[in-house]
C-alpha cells in the first residue's frame, strides 16, 4: 500500500492526437509502481461506438492499461458522455472494473464522491434530454445492433452537433449548476466531490451546510482535459491535490 490514489478524465484519446496517447502511456509508466489505484473518470476516448469496433490503437491502450494493472494498482473506468458504451469486454482487456456516476470512496472518516460531471450541467436542458435517451438500455441495444459504419456516422454527427452547440451556448450553461452541486453534497453526505467533463480544472473550496448543522468545509475538485497539458488529481490520506504536466508534441502518429 502506497496510500496514494490517482484520478484522471477527459483524455479524449483519438487517432489525431498521438501526443495525448504518448503522454498517457508515460503517465502510466511513471505511476505503475507507486499508487494503489487509478480512477479514469470518463471520456478516456473521444468516441466509443462499441467494444466490437476497436482498432489497433484502442488495443494498444488496453494492453498498456493491463500492464499497469498487473503491476498491482486497481484500475477503474467510469463512463463519460463520449465513451459511455465501453463494455465489460474492453474493461476486461484492460484489467479494469467499470464504475458508475456517484461512486463513493472512503477517505479516513470522510467520503469522496466521484462522477464524470455532465449530470451537474443541469442548465443545459437539451444535453440532459439527449443524455437521458442514450443511457436507456433500449436505445443502447438498438444502437449496438447497427453496423459499425452506421454507428460511426451517428457518432460523427453527434460530435458535430456538440461542437456547434458548444460554440453557441453560453459559458454559464456549459458549467456546473451551483444548486446541483450543493444537492449532491447533501444527498451523499460527502465533504469532497471530484469530477471532470467541464474542462475547467480547479480546486473549489466551499462551505456546505448539512441538515441543521453549521456550514462545513467542502471541496469540489475539477479535473482538466488533456490537451496542451495532462491533468491528474492525487489523493493521499484525505487530501486531494490537482497536478498538470506538459504533453510533448513530437510523438509519431499511428499508422492504422
Ligand atoms: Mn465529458
Amino acid at each position: 500500500m502506497f496510500g496514494r490514489s490517482l484520478f484522471i478524465s477527459d483524455l479524449h484519446i483519438d487517432h489525431s492526437r498521438p501526443d495525448i496517447t504518448a503522454g498517457f502511456f508515460s503517465f502510466l509508466d511513471r505511476n505503475k509502481h507507486n499508487c494503489d489505484a487509478l480512477y479514469i473518470l470518463g471520456d478516456l476516448f473521444e468516441v466509443w461506438v462499441g467494444d466490437d469496433a476497436i482498432t489497433n490503437s484502442e488495443l494498444e491502450v488496453a494492453s498498456k492499461l493491463r500492464e499497469f494493472s498487473e503491476c498491482g494498482a486497481s484500475l477503474f473506468i467510469m463512463h463519460g458522455n463520449r465513451d459511455f458504451l465501453i463494455g465489460s469486454e474492453y474493461a476486461e482487456r484492460c484489467g479494469a472494473t467499470i464504475i458508475y456516476d456517484h461512486h463513493l470512496i472512503n477517505i479516513g472518516q470522510e467520503k469522496l464522491l466521484l462522477l464524470h460531471g455532465d449530470t451537474l450541467c443541469t442548465d443545459d436542458e437539451d444535453y440532459q434530454k439527449f443524455r437521458a435517451l442514450v443511457r436507456t438500455s433500449s436505445w443502447q441495444k438498438d444502437f449496438l445492433s447497427k453496423s459499425i459504419k452506421e454507428r460511426t456516422e451517428f457518432a460523427e454527427k453527434a460530435r458535430d452537433q456538440s461542437r456547434q452547440d458548444t460554440s453557441s451556448k453560453s459559458e454559464l450553461i456549459m458549467d456546473v449548476n451551483h444548486q446541483a452541486v450543493v444537492e449532491l453534497f447533501h444527498k451523499h453526505a460527502v465533504s469532497k466531490i471530484l469530477h471532470g467533463h467541464t474542462h475547467r480544472p480547479a480546486v473549489h473550496d466551499l462551505e456546505v451546510a448539512r441538515q441543521a448543522s453549521t456550514p462545513q468545509a467542502a471541496q469540489r475538485v475539477v479535473l482538466g482535459d488533456w490537451d496542451k497539458k495532462g491533468w491528474f488529481a492525487e489523493l493521499t490520506g484525505n487530501n486531494v491535490e490537482l497536478h498538470s504536466f506538459k504533453l510533448s508534441s513530437n510523438s509519431a502518429p499511428y499508422t492504422n
